[in-house]
Protein backbone atom coordinates (compact mmCIF):
# COMPACT_ATOMS: atom_id res chain seq x y z
CA UNK A 1 0.00 0.00 0.00
CA UNK A 2 1.35 3.42 -1.15
CA UNK A 3 0.81 6.23 0.84
CA UNK A 4 -2.70 8.35 0.69
CA UNK A 5 -3.47 10.05 -1.91
CA UNK A 6 -4.37 13.45 -0.70
CA UNK A 7 -5.32 16.76 -2.68
CA UNK A 8 -4.43 20.23 -2.48
CA UNK A 9 -7.11 22.85 -3.24
CA UNK A 10 -5.43 26.06 -3.29
CA UNK A 11 -7.51 29.14 -2.94
CA UNK A 12 -5.66 32.17 -1.80
CA UNK A 13 -6.07 33.85 1.31
CA UNK A 14 -2.90 34.49 3.93
CA UNK A 15 -1.98 30.81 3.45
CA UNK A 16 -0.89 31.63 0.24
CA UNK A 17 0.43 35.58 0.54
CA UNK A 18 3.73 36.89 1.22
CA UNK A 19 4.69 40.31 1.91
CA UNK A 20 5.55 43.32 -0.31
CA UNK A 21 7.93 45.99 0.35
CA UNK A 22 6.20 47.99 3.01
CA UNK A 23 5.16 44.78 5.31
CA UNK A 24 1.81 44.01 3.62
CA UNK A 25 0.72 40.41 2.30
CA UNK A 26 -1.50 39.95 -0.83
CA UNK A 27 -2.33 36.30 -2.36
CA UNK A 28 -0.02 34.77 -4.56
CA UNK A 29 1.09 31.68 -3.94
CA UNK A 30 -0.49 28.30 -6.11
CA UNK A 31 -0.92 24.71 -4.13
CA UNK A 32 2.36 23.54 -5.79
CA UNK A 33 4.28 26.91 -3.81
CA UNK A 34 2.52 25.31 -0.81
CA UNK A 35 3.79 22.04 -0.94
CA UNK A 36 7.23 23.19 -1.68
CA UNK A 37 7.72 25.26 1.64
CA UNK A 38 5.86 21.42 3.39
CA UNK A 39 7.95 19.15 1.58
CA UNK A 40 7.45 16.71 4.55
CA UNK A 41 4.53 16.44 3.32
CA UNK A 42 5.67 13.20 0.87
CA UNK A 43 6.41 11.59 4.45
CA UNK A 44 2.86 11.61 5.44
CA UNK A 45 1.28 11.68 2.06
CA UNK A 46 1.00 11.18 -1.41
CA UNK A 47 0.33 14.95 -2.74
CA UNK A 48 -0.88 16.65 -5.68
CA UNK A 49 -1.91 20.59 -5.82
CA UNK A 50 -3.92 22.21 -7.68
CA UNK A 51 -4.44 25.76 -7.87
CA UNK A 52 -8.02 26.66 -8.17
CA UNK A 53 -8.19 30.38 -7.36
CA UNK A 54 -6.06 33.18 -5.71
CA UNK A 55 -8.41 35.43 -4.20
CA UNK A 56 -8.41 37.63 -0.63
CA UNK A 57 -11.25 35.67 0.62
CA UNK A 58 -13.39 38.70 1.35
CA UNK A 59 -13.97 38.26 -2.26
CA UNK A 60 -15.12 34.58 -2.37
CA UNK A 61 -18.76 34.40 -3.47
CA UNK A 62 -21.55 31.43 -3.56
CA UNK A 63 -20.37 31.06 -6.84
CA UNK A 64 -16.61 30.68 -6.07
CA UNK A 65 -18.24 28.14 -3.26
CA UNK A 66 -19.75 26.08 -5.66
CA UNK A 67 -17.27 26.09 -8.56
CA UNK A 68 -14.65 25.10 -5.93
CA UNK A 69 -17.05 22.49 -4.80
CA UNK A 70 -17.28 21.17 -8.77
CA UNK A 71 -13.78 21.59 -8.94
CA UNK A 72 -12.87 18.81 -6.28
CA UNK A 73 -15.61 16.73 -7.33
CA UNK A 74 -13.42 16.56 -10.56
CA UNK A 75 -9.78 16.25 -8.40
CA UNK A 76 -10.81 13.46 -6.57
CA UNK A 77 -11.98 11.74 -9.43
CA UNK A 78 -9.28 12.36 -11.61
CA UNK A 79 -6.37 11.58 -9.26
CA UNK A 80 -8.27 9.28 -7.33
CA UNK A 81 -7.45 11.01 -4.15
CA UNK A 82 -8.17 9.11 -0.45
CA UNK A 83 -8.64 12.64 0.80
CA UNK A 84 -8.68 16.42 -0.12
CA UNK A 85 -7.62 19.77 1.46
CA UNK A 86 -8.92 23.18 0.32
CA UNK A 87 -6.69 26.45 1.39
CA UNK A 88 -7.92 29.79 1.76
CA UNK A 89 -8.28 32.78 3.53
CA UNK A 90 -9.84 32.41 6.99
CA UNK A 91 -12.06 35.71 6.42
CA UNK A 92 -14.65 33.71 4.85
CA UNK A 93 -13.36 29.97 5.80
CA UNK A 94 -16.31 29.17 7.59
CA UNK A 95 -18.51 29.75 4.99
CA UNK A 96 -16.88 28.15 2.41
CA UNK A 97 -16.08 24.79 4.33
CA UNK A 98 -20.42 25.15 5.33
CA UNK A 99 -20.96 25.34 1.48
CA UNK A 100 -18.79 22.44 1.19
CA UNK A 101 -20.75 20.58 4.01
CA UNK A 102 -23.54 21.22 2.82
CA UNK A 103 -22.92 19.84 -1.15
CA UNK A 104 -20.55 17.17 -0.31
CA UNK A 105 -21.68 13.20 -1.27
CA UNK A 106 -19.14 11.16 -0.51
CA UNK A 107 -17.35 10.14 2.34
CA UNK A 108 -13.99 11.24 0.63
CA UNK A 109 -12.84 13.71 3.65
CA UNK A 110 -12.37 17.67 3.11
CA UNK A 111 -10.45 19.63 4.98
CA UNK A 112 -10.62 23.27 4.31
CA UNK A 113 -7.34 25.18 6.31
CA UNK A 114 -5.40 28.90 6.52
CA UNK A 115 -3.18 31.00 8.33
CA UNK A 116 -3.19 33.86 10.47
CA UNK A 117 0.67 34.93 9.88
CA UNK A 118 1.42 34.60 6.11
CA UNK A 119 4.67 32.77 5.01
CA UNK A 120 7.08 36.16 5.94
CA UNK A 121 5.64 36.17 9.60
CA UNK A 122 7.69 34.93 12.00
CA UNK A 123 6.27 31.87 13.42
CA UNK A 124 4.06 31.41 10.12
CA UNK A 125 1.17 28.88 11.03
CA UNK A 126 0.08 27.90 7.14
CA UNK A 127 2.80 24.83 6.63
CA UNK A 128 1.90 23.59 10.15
CA UNK A 129 -2.08 23.97 9.45
CA UNK A 130 -1.52 22.40 5.83
CA UNK A 131 0.21 19.29 7.25
CA UNK A 132 -2.35 18.87 9.91
CA UNK A 133 -4.96 19.51 7.41
CA UNK A 134 -3.11 16.90 5.49
CA UNK A 135 -2.88 14.16 7.99
CA UNK A 136 -6.79 14.61 8.67
CA UNK A 137 -7.93 14.32 5.49
CA UNK A 138 -5.49 11.07 5.18
CA UNK A 139 -7.43 9.71 8.33
CA UNK A 140 -9.79 6.74 8.30
CA UNK A 141 -11.39 8.25 11.01
CA UNK A 142 -12.47 11.59 8.50
CA UNK A 143 -14.38 9.60 6.56
CA UNK A 144 -17.98 10.17 5.87
CA UNK A 145 -18.22 12.90 8.28
CA UNK A 146 -18.17 15.79 5.35
CA UNK A 147 -16.02 18.68 5.53
CA UNK A 148 -13.73 19.47 8.55
CA UNK A 149 -12.09 22.76 9.30
CA UNK A 150 -8.54 22.36 10.91
CA UNK A 151 -6.58 24.92 12.35
CA UNK A 152 -3.64 25.11 15.33
CA UNK A 153 -3.90 21.30 15.44
CA UNK A 154 -8.08 21.43 16.08
CA UNK A 155 -10.60 19.34 14.14
CA UNK A 156 -14.00 21.12 14.05
CA UNK A 157 -16.97 20.07 11.91
CA UNK A 158 -17.40 23.24 9.19
CA UNK A 159 -21.37 22.77 10.70
CA UNK A 160 -20.54 24.36 14.63
CA UNK A 161 -16.74 25.94 13.14
CA UNK A 162 -16.40 29.95 13.27
CA UNK A 163 -14.00 32.40 13.09
CA UNK A 164 -13.82 33.85 16.91
CA UNK A 165 -10.96 35.68 17.04
CA UNK A 166 -9.38 38.30 14.66
CA UNK A 167 -5.89 37.96 14.72
CA UNK A 168 -4.34 34.89 17.08
CA UNK A 169 -3.78 31.72 15.33
CA UNK A 170 -6.23 29.91 17.82
CA UNK A 171 -8.75 31.59 15.64
CA UNK A 172 -11.19 29.10 14.95
CA UNK A 173 -13.60 27.73 17.81
CA UNK A 174 -16.99 25.58 17.78
CA UNK A 175 -19.23 27.35 20.49
CA UNK A 176 -21.80 25.38 20.98
CA UNK A 177 -20.08 22.23 21.03
CA UNK A 178 -16.21 22.69 20.90
CA UNK A 179 -14.15 21.01 18.73
CA UNK A 180 -14.55 17.39 17.29
CA UNK A 181 -10.93 16.81 17.44
CA UNK A 182 -7.08 17.48 17.44
CA UNK A 183 -3.90 16.43 16.52
CA UNK A 184 -1.58 14.44 19.10
CA UNK A 185 1.77 14.10 17.87
CA UNK A 186 0.48 14.90 14.41
CA UNK A 187 -1.89 12.33 14.30
CA UNK A 188 -5.55 13.51 13.99
CA UNK A 189 -7.66 12.18 17.10
CA UNK A 190 -11.37 12.61 16.49
CA UNK A 191 -13.57 11.58 19.75
CA UNK A 192 -16.48 13.07 18.96
CA UNK A 193 -18.58 12.15 15.78
CA UNK A 194 -21.67 14.55 14.81
CA UNK A 195 -24.15 13.47 12.94
CA UNK A 196 -23.62 14.51 9.06
CA UNK A 197 -25.38 17.35 7.82
CA UNK A 198 -27.97 17.19 5.74
CA UNK A 199 -26.96 17.25 1.95
CA UNK A 200 -28.87 19.65 -0.33
CA UNK A 201 -29.32 20.21 -3.93
CA UNK A 202 -26.63 21.85 -5.71
CA UNK A 203 -28.00 24.94 -7.41
CA UNK A 204 -26.67 26.23 -11.18
CA UNK A 205 -24.23 28.53 -11.13
CA UNK A 206 -24.14 31.56 -11.55
CA UNK A 207 -26.79 31.80 -8.48
CA UNK A 208 -28.93 34.79 -9.05
CA UNK A 209 -31.28 34.38 -5.54
CA UNK A 210 -29.40 36.62 -3.25
CA UNK A 211 -30.20 36.47 0.79
CA UNK A 212 -29.78 39.48 2.73
CA UNK A 213 -28.76 39.18 6.11
CA UNK A 214 -29.79 42.28 8.85
CA UNK A 215 -28.46 41.95 12.34
CA UNK A 216 -30.65 43.51 14.86
CA UNK A 217 -29.50 46.18 17.68
CA UNK A 218 -30.63 47.99 20.79
CA UNK A 219 -33.13 50.90 19.14
CA UNK A 220 -33.54 48.80 16.29
CA UNK A 221 -36.37 50.95 14.32
CA UNK A 222 -36.49 48.80 10.93
CA UNK A 223 -35.35 51.53 8.85
CA UNK A 224 -33.04 49.07 6.83
CA UNK A 225 -36.12 47.04 6.19
CA UNK A 226 -37.56 48.34 2.89
CA UNK A 227 -33.99 48.55 1.49
CA UNK A 228 -34.48 44.34 1.90
CA UNK A 229 -37.98 44.81 -0.42
CA UNK A 230 -36.77 47.35 -2.28
CA UNK A 231 -33.79 45.09 -3.29
CA UNK A 232 -36.11 42.33 -4.99
CA UNK A 233 -34.09 39.52 -2.29
CA UNK A 234 -35.41 36.08 -2.74
CA UNK A 235 -35.02 35.48 1.39
CA UNK A 236 -33.91 37.72 4.56
CA UNK A 237 -31.81 36.02 7.23
CA UNK A 238 -31.67 37.89 10.46
CA UNK A 239 -29.70 37.92 13.59
CA UNK A 240 -32.14 38.49 16.48
CA UNK A 241 -31.21 39.30 20.07
CA UNK A 242 -30.34 35.90 22.11
CA UNK A 243 -33.12 33.69 21.91
CA UNK A 244 -34.63 34.92 19.37
CA UNK A 245 -36.37 38.25 19.49
CA UNK A 246 -36.61 41.66 17.81
CA UNK A 247 -37.75 44.70 18.87
CA UNK A 248 -41.51 45.46 18.04
CA UNK A 249 -40.64 48.09 15.98
CA UNK A 250 -38.92 45.68 13.83
CA UNK A 251 -41.78 42.60 14.02
CA UNK A 252 -44.20 45.35 13.23
CA UNK A 253 -42.81 47.22 10.39
CA UNK A 254 -44.83 47.20 7.34
CA UNK A 255 -41.95 46.32 5.06
CA UNK A 256 -41.38 43.17 8.13
CA UNK A 257 -44.96 42.17 7.33
CA UNK A 258 -44.53 42.35 3.15
CA UNK A 259 -40.99 39.95 3.80
CA UNK A 260 -42.68 37.57 5.20
CA UNK A 261 -45.66 37.42 3.03
CA UNK A 262 -43.21 37.14 0.09
CA UNK A 263 -40.15 35.35 0.89
CA UNK A 264 -38.47 33.02 3.72
CA UNK A 265 -37.71 34.80 7.03
CA UNK A 266 -34.92 33.01 9.06
CA UNK A 267 -34.21 33.51 12.51
CA UNK A 268 -30.58 33.27 13.74
CA UNK A 269 -29.41 34.40 17.32
CA UNK A 270 -26.75 36.83 17.43
CA UNK A 271 -25.79 35.36 20.39
CA UNK A 272 -22.06 33.79 19.71
CA UNK A 273 -23.76 29.62 20.30
CA UNK A 274 -27.08 27.98 21.29
CA UNK A 275 -30.52 28.12 19.08
CA UNK A 276 -33.08 30.61 19.04
CA UNK A 277 -35.86 29.30 21.54
CA UNK A 278 -38.79 27.71 20.76
CA UNK A 279 -41.13 28.44 23.34
CA UNK A 280 -40.46 30.18 26.54
CA UNK A 281 -41.45 33.79 25.78
CA UNK A 282 -44.75 35.36 24.65
CA UNK A 283 -46.82 38.63 24.82
CA UNK A 284 -44.55 40.63 23.04
CA UNK A 285 -44.28 40.96 19.11
CA UNK A 286 -40.67 40.26 19.07
CA UNK A 287 -40.90 37.19 21.09
CA UNK A 288 -39.85 33.80 19.57
CA UNK A 289 -43.67 32.28 19.91
CA UNK A 290 -44.87 35.37 18.09
CA UNK A 291 -42.13 35.52 15.50
CA UNK A 292 -42.84 31.14 14.74
CA UNK A 293 -46.65 32.06 14.60
CA UNK A 294 -46.65 34.41 11.66
CA UNK A 295 -44.38 32.20 10.10
CA UNK A 296 -40.50 33.22 10.91
CA UNK A 297 -38.06 30.35 10.28
CA UNK A 298 -35.42 29.04 13.22
CA UNK A 299 -31.99 28.65 12.20
CA UNK A 300 -31.48 26.54 14.57
CA UNK A 301 -27.83 25.53 15.89
CA UNK A 302 -26.87 27.94 12.20
CA UNK A 303 -25.37 31.32 13.01
CA UNK A 304 -26.66 33.97 10.62
CA UNK A 305 -23.66 33.45 8.15
CA UNK A 306 -24.30 30.07 7.73
CA UNK A 307 -28.02 30.34 8.16
CA UNK A 308 -27.80 32.62 5.10
CA UNK A 309 -25.71 30.28 3.10
CA UNK A 310 -27.93 27.34 3.45
CA UNK A 311 -31.09 29.61 2.40
CA UNK A 312 -28.98 31.23 -0.68
CA UNK A 313 -28.71 27.42 -1.87
CA UNK A 314 -32.34 26.60 -1.07
CA UNK A 315 -33.28 29.34 -3.11
CA UNK A 316 -31.21 29.25 -5.37
CA UNK A 317 -32.68 25.55 -6.08
CA UNK A 318 -36.25 26.65 -6.69
CA UNK A 319 -36.91 24.89 -2.64
CA UNK A 320 -40.91 25.36 -2.15
CA UNK A 321 -41.45 27.16 1.29
CA UNK A 322 -42.48 24.45 2.96
CA UNK A 323 -38.69 22.72 2.09
CA UNK A 324 -37.08 25.65 3.17
CA UNK A 325 -39.20 24.89 6.15
CA UNK A 326 -38.55 21.89 6.90
CA UNK A 327 -34.85 21.90 5.41
CA UNK A 328 -33.89 24.39 8.45
CA UNK A 329 -35.98 22.49 11.09
CA UNK A 330 -32.79 19.50 10.57
CA UNK A 331 -30.49 22.14 11.97
CA UNK A 332 -32.10 21.93 15.36
CA UNK A 333 -31.37 19.77 18.14
CA UNK A 334 -34.95 21.30 19.91
CA UNK A 335 -38.23 19.14 19.74
N1 LIG B 1 -7.90 37.43 6.78
C1 LIG B 1 -6.97 36.87 5.84
C2 LIG B 1 -6.78 35.38 6.08
O1 LIG B 1 -6.78 35.02 7.23
C3 LIG B 1 -7.25 37.24 4.44
C4 LIG B 1 -8.30 36.40 3.78
O2 LIG B 1 -9.24 35.95 4.42
O3 LIG B 1 -8.12 36.17 2.57
O4 LIG B 1 -6.62 34.58 5.19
Amino acid sequence: MGLPRIGIAACGGTIAATASGDGTATPRLGAADLLDAAPWLRDISDPQARTVMTKASPDITVDDALRLCAELVDFVRDERLDGVVVTSGTDTLEEVAFTLDLLWDADVPVVVTGAIRNASKPGADGPANLTAAVATAASPAARGLGALLVMNDQIHAARYARKGNSGNVAAFVSPTIGPVGYLAEGVPVIPMRVSRTPRVETPAVPVTARVALLTTFMGDDGALLPAVVAGGFAGLVVGGFGGGHLPAAVAEHPAFEELLATVPVVLASRANSGEPLRATYSGFAGSETELARRGVISAGSLDAPKARVLLTLLTAAGQSPDGVRATFRRFSALP
